[in-house]
């Protein structure tokens, strides 16, 4: 671990750090609608590490602030790119996850802010992605307020692994959200699971009421994709679709898909 705390001051410079791309779809039109942003360190000699890694050791020697920022720059200019590919492609949305250290500070409404105005994509290309359990933490001294500020910036707002915490539907309500993220383990039981399938019907007529998006993750199989299909779900990610990929592939994927529109 102080290894590792150690060398993560030299990462970022170093170059180290990297994004990768996993694309969310739109399952009827079967299209990609955006991405979410997944950073990795690509260590000398541990190989390639995911965020759960270092994330928490980031926070704890202050540097997680440089790593949002570099995240939020990759990704505008990842999007800039991408959706000057072509006319079908300028609605694409780029999802970052707010790690909880972030969502406890003002100052990531600044790092947002500086990303969006220098990105040169409009603010709702950005989407930000806060989990229920942060969202709900007591430590999170006041979520209306922060979502409220973000929101006021442009950008798009998600709740992550949603169903997993213990958000109340009043709260729900007041917060300006964009999308429900469906967690992944209630979608593992569809087609298998009663009370699974009961929860994501529960979640997808909650998002309509609310007129939010509802997105189901980890989707891994074709019969699983059938069955959000047929209970009126629009977006999904999963393996199914894609594993998280690096950038040259996550474009080879959208110019394979310009090309098949054309
Ligand atoms: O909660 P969040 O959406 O931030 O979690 C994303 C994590 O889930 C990433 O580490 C990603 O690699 C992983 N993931 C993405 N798609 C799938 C999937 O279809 N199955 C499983 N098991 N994990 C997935
Ligand atoms: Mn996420």
């Amino acid at each position: 671990r102080s290894q590792l705390e150690r060398d993560l001051t030299h990462a970022l410079q170093d170059g180290q750090l990297t994004v990768h791309y996993q694309p969310t779809v739109d399952i009827g039109a079967r299209c990609i609608v955006g991405f979410e942003a997944f950073v990795r360190w690509l260590h000398p000699t541990m190989g390639v590490l995911p965020a759960q890694r270092f994330i928490p050791l980031a926070e704890d020697v202050g540097q997680v602030w440089a790593i949002d920022a570099f995240v939020l720059g990759e990704t505008g200019r990842r999007a800039a790119a991408w959706q000057g590919l072509h006319p079908t492609l300028s609605d694409l949305v780029m999802s970052v996850n707010l790690s909880s250290q972030q969502f406890r500070d003002q100052s990531v409404i600044d790092t947002v802010h500086h990303a969006v105005s220098t990105s040169g994509v409009r603010p709702s290309t950005f989407q930000l992605e806060v989990s229920e359990a942060t969202l709900m933490d007591p430590r999170s001294p006041d979520p209306e307020l922060l979502l409220g500020r973000l929101h006021a910036l442009g950008v798009r707002l998600a709740i992550d692994n949603f169903g997993t915490g213990s958000s109340s539907l009043s709260c729900l309500r007041q917060l300006p959200l964009d999308v429900l993220n469906i967690d992944r383990r209630f979608i593992a039981g569809l087609g298998s699971s009663r009370d699974d399938e009961v929860i994501v019907r529960a979640v997808l007529n909650l998002a309509e009421a609310f007129a939010v998006e509802a997105v189901a993750e980890g989707v891994e199989t074709e019969s699983q994709r059938d069955w959000l299909d047929e209970a009126g779900c629009r977006l999904a990610q999963g393996y199914l679709f894609s594993h998280p990929v690096d950038s040259t592939t996550a474009e080879a994927l959208l110019r394979v898909q310009v090309h098949e529109s054309d």
